[in-house]
């Protein structure tokens, strides 16, 4: 008999997690990925229910992401908008006529009351989708961002306001009280490797580990744990990252994110650029390894996936 397969479990938020979740997808059979996935972005516009990390994952691994802003579908137009903003209706976060369909039809499915995971599982299914991609709750968690003037939602800070207020925190309402969906919890306990992909530690990643028992659950993981540094030469290679992490008073740098990651991950993958910064991780008590981590091209995505499979010893 021949043994079970090696299962990966990857955390991921929106484009930075697509890309290496598309370069996984590319090197592992489909029925070893599960890709679980922040949902403290998720917001409602125009009484539609949005998740734009999910729907960033799911349209990356089906070939319909846009390639220039890597979120929405390629080639969508944005007629509908024109029209609700015609009514008054806001149009700041810029909802393209074909992704629009993706919202109507989650919307309508939770209305029917089916699980916020179960609805994922369907529309990848459609899609074509064949790896497993899950929310990283069935319950409603929302990012809140503390900032000088006021708190908000994530996506008035990030959309509207371009990440231009100075941040004091942020807050994931209804995490802790929230339980893992069910994918998540079978990926926790069944899968051989996590991998942290190369999101926004703060806001991506952090609420992933802020919903109940998911921080403990890697703290004693049995399996290799890594991640990927989204931050290169101190900046992020897109968002917000580094300038959340300085307003927070932490290291603006892939050390920074290693704090975060301390006691969650065993090897950290840098890039050639942070080089130097090897060292100052290893102190934390991680391994690590330096590759090129800007994924520029499906190839650079597939390299790294490869890497990261052969660090995890699958
Ligand atoms: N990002 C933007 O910078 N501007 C937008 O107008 C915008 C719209 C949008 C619509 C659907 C969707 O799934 C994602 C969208 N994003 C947009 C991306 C999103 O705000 C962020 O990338 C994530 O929430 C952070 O990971």
């Amino acid at each position: 008999m021949s043994p079970a397969p090696k299962k990966v479990l990857a955390l991921a938020g929106g484009v930075g997690g697509a890309k290496l979740a598309l370069g996984l997808a590319r090197v592992l059979p489909p029925e070893r990925l599960t890709v679980v996935v922040n949902t403290g972005d998720d917001d409602t516009f125009h009484g539609l229910h949005v998740c734009p990390d999910l729907d960033t994952v799911m349209y990356t691994l089906a070939g319909l992401a846009d390639p220039e802003r890597g979120w929405g579908i390629a080639g969508d137009t944005f007629w509908t908008l024109e029209a609700l903003g015609r009514y008054g209706a806001p149009t700041w976060f810029k909802l393209g006529d074909l992704d629009l369909a993706t919202h109507i039809r989650r919307t309508e499915l939770l209305r029917q009351e089916w699980a916020l995971s179960q609805i994922t599982q369907e529309l990848c299914r459609r899609l074509g989708v064949k790896q497993r991609v899950a929310p990283m709750t069935d319950q409603p968690v929302r990012t809140v961002v503390v900032t000088e003037e006021r708190e908000m939602a994530f996506q008035e800070y990030f959309v509207r306001r371009g990440s231009q207020p100075r941040i004091r925190g942020v807050r994931f309402e209804g995490a802790p009280q929230a339980a893992p969906s069910p994918q998540f919890r079978e990926a926790l306990a069944g899968a051989e490797a996590v991998v942290f992909c190369p999101s926004n530690p703060v806001v991506s990643i952090g609420p992933i580990l802020a919903v109940g028992g998911v921080r403990k659950a890697i703290a004693t993981f049995r399996g290799p744990r890594l991640a990927v540094s989204p931050i290169v030469g101190g900046q992020a290679l897109r968002g917000p990252a580094a300038r959340m992490l300085a307003e927070l008073g932490e290291e603006a740098s892939c050390v920074g994110v290693a704090r975060r990651y301390a006691g969650l991950c065993d090897v950290m993958v840098i890039d050639e650029t942070d080089r130097h910064q090897a060292q100052r991780i290893r102190e934390l008590g991680m391994d690590v390894a330096v590759a090129n981590t800007v994924m520029r091209t499906d190839e650079d995505k597939e390299a790294l996936a490869r890497l990261v499979c052969e660090l995890a010893g699958l």
